[in-house]
């Protein structure tokens, strides 16, 4: 009787462990799904900058059409010789209802962390951008705007 009860919690915590596998590799399968959009933002102590490395900000707004699936990877973009290659950011994108959502902490050893995203959900029509951690950057990463069009 001990014996049967014992083979029984094994085959609960073998289930277990494959439902968990499972369901996980659902999870993961969904947040990779492929973006409708993919944008590069370089963070760097002066500011956000585009893969051309064009200054972003309320002059030169992100653009993405509604309804599409952004995704934006955060490139840490500090200079080896700045005294900033030791910062740490962490961006946060927030919509004007207030919804967040927040990337990974990016420094020198985690260049990059991205953040997924449906475009104009729930009547959004645009985002801003910002470091959440006090860097030497801090004044000018305070300013990214993502335009829904
Ligand atoms: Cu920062």
């Amino acid at each position: 009787m001990r014996e049967r009860k014992f083979s029984f919690v094994v085959l609960v915590t073998v289930l277990a462990l494959v439902f968990g596998a499972f369901s996980g590799s659902v999870v993961s399968v969904f947040a990779d799904s492929k973006p409708d959009l993919e944008l590069i933002v370089k963070v760097n102590e002066k500011g956000f900058f585009d893969e051309k490395d064009k200054l972003l900000g309320p002059k030169n707004p992100l653009k993405v059409p509604k309804g599409a699936i952004v995704k934006v990877v955060f490139v840490f973009d500090e200079g080896v010789k700045s005294l900033a290659i030791g910062d740490v950011h962490q961006i946060a994108i927030t919509a004007d209802d207030s919804w967040t959502v927040e990337s990974d902490k990016i420094w020198f050893f985690n260049g990059k962390s991205k953040v997924t995203f449906v475009a104009g959900e729930n009547g959004r029509t645009q985002y801003r951008g910002y470091c959440i951690i006090d860097c030497i950057g801090m004044d000018h990463l305070n300013n990214l705007v993502i335009h829904v069009v």
